[in-house]
């Protein structure tokens, strides 16, 4: 006979969470969000701890190497998404491991025999009015001239213009060699009155630019996640078909932690996937599994080596998976079951394996909720595509910005391998869904806003770390009724505002 749950499972906006004695030392200013991304022994440390609670999702129209960079400089993390060729998705972890602070790979660049139409193409798609211009038009290419919006004039200029005619070229250029430091490249550009100074190399090609925006906002990141020699943390997705020539890639790119990028993680395939990293980088290669939504799974992965273990079938914004497969179970739930399985484990073993709540997260508060659960840290797509770091383009629609996101399980993003369950079907069917979500602006002003939900919610109930809110944390199941009385209600709105968060 089938294994039948007669309890309901039940999700984030079901839950509240209940205040605990809050002393005066409780206040949001020494609350701590630090908390681990892999698994440890007790009375050791994680190899790696995120700064802040929050990861970004391994999707295309969430994170590449933009959004990496934003989130590190926040003290997150993100796992470059694996549904693209080896080289690329090697080469974006890179991008963000070469990355210091200040100095950025030019990311619009044009060869001199490009046009002016080009130039706007390329400002529309990247959002930014610097264009280096380089022999190969690559952006470590000989560098020849820049363009910038001071260059042209649209009204006055044939689209059809060649760049060569009317860029600012080489020689008129105010430029540094590839090892001046910030503080000299910020010189450079305060007594030029420059917005970006370009660094090449002996042979004249481009290295890096610095902007003068940047330098300002990397004096604010003191949370920034970095490695021992200073450069930004970044993961990866891998997959459970190319593996072997997918992680010795992104190892030798420099990816710090690994992530298996699944639907379903209760299988084989995601052990052998392990036992690959075992066997041919011992515990030096550290690597996340999932999803899977009981202890049955958790134990499972557990017992496989996993690092870190993610949590959620069919919550995800965008995911009709419960919907096509009949398969899934309320994140909520899960999380709570999972999170008990995680700390007998503990008990029983001494080895304490981080949990990561993926999908579903639709409210700020849902991650304080996911957080008290019993989650160490949370994964969010929607949340992230929102921002003007994620890789999708910002429309207008009827008004109103928006960006878009879809799914891996998408016709769109034709990520078969995260849904493969052997055999050689490719995606029969859609899992995911292509759509807009409301346009929110930089990802820095909306994760401070979040955080700091956090931080006083966790004053609420008395705690100043995540470990705390673990043990302390009292949360109560409500009715749909008191759903209703949550929000406003019985009166009647003057404006309506936008729902930050939502
Ligand atoms: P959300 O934060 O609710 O947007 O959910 C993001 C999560 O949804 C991802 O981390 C992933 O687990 C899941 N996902 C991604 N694509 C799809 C799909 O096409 N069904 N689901």
């Amino acid at each position: 006979m089938a294994v039948y749950i007669n309890e309901p499972s039940h999700t984030f906006g079901e839950y509240l969470l209940m205040p605990g004695y809050s002393s005066t030392d409780c206040i949001p200013d020494n609350v701590s969000l630090k908390t681990p991304l892999v698994k440890f022994r007790k009375g050791e440390q994680s190899a790696i701890s995120l700064n802040i609670p929050t990861v970004s999702a391994i999707m295309q129209s969430v994170s590449d190497d933009t959004m990496a960079i934003a989130l590190a400089k926040e003290g997150g993390l993100s796992f470059i998404y694996g549904s693209q060729p080896i080289e690329s998705q090697a080469k974006m972890v890179a991008r963000v491991k070469s990355y210091r602070a200040g100095f950025v790979v030019s990311d619009s660049n044009i060869s001199p025999e490009g046009t002016l139409e080009e130039i706007l193409v390329l400002k529309k798609k990247t959002g930014h009015s610097t264009v280096a211009v380089t022999t190969d038009g690559t952006e470590d290419g000989k560098l020849v001239g820049i363009v910038t919006s001071r260059d042209y004039r649209i009204s006055r200029m044939d689209l059809k213009t060649k760049v060569k005619e009317f860029m600012t070229p080489f020689e008129n250029l105010v430029w540094a060699p590839d090892n001046t430091t910030l503080k000299e490249a910020n010189d450079i550009i305060w007594e030029h009155k420059l917005n970006c100074l370009p660094l090449i190399d002996s042979k004249q090609k481009l290295v890096f630019m610095v902007f003068r925006k940047d330098y300002d906002s990397h004096k604010e990141n003191e949370n920034e996640l970095i490695d021992d020699f200073k450069r930004f943390v970044v993961g990866a997705g891998v997959n459970t078909r190319d593996y072997a020539e997918r992680i010795p890639a992104l190892i030798a790119a420099g990816a710090d932690v690994l992530c298996i990028d699944s639907s379903e993680g209760f299988t084989e395939w995601q052990k052998i996937v392990i036992q690959y990293v075992r066997s041919n980088y011992g515990d030096k290669v550290k690597i996340g599994a999932g999803n899977i939504v009981d202890k049955e799974g958790f134990l499972f992965l557990a017992e496989a080596g996993a690092d870190f273990i993610k949590i959620g079938i069919g919550g995800g914004a965008i995911c009709i998976t419960r919907e096509q497969k009949g398969i899934g179970r309320g994140q909520a739930t899960a999380v709570i079951e999972v999170a008990k399985a995680r700390d007998d484990y503990f008990e029983e073993t001494g080895i304490y394996i981080p949990l990561c709540s993926d999908g579903g997260t639709v409210h700020d508060y849902h991650m304080t909720l996911a957080l008290a659960m019993g989650a160490d840290f949370i994964m969010m797509g929607r949340y992230f595509a929102r921002f003007d770091e994620s890789p999708t383009n910002k429309v207008n629609i009827k008004g109103n910005y928006m960006k878009e996101y879809w799914g891996e399980g998408s016709e769109r993003a034709k990520n078969w391998q995260r849904y493969d369950l052997g055999g050689s079907s490719k995606l029969s069917f859609e899992e995911g869904v292509d759509s807009y979500v409301p346009y929110a602006g930089s990802l820095k002003d909306n994760l401070s806003l979040s955080l700091s939900k956090i931080r006083s919610t966790m004053c609420n109930c008395g705690v100043l770390t995540i470990p705390k809110l673990h043990k302390h944390a009292k949360i109560t199941l409500i009715s749909e009724t008191s759903i209703i009385e949550g929000g406003s209600h019985d009166v009647m709105l003057k404006e309506s505002k936008q729902i930050i968060g939502s």
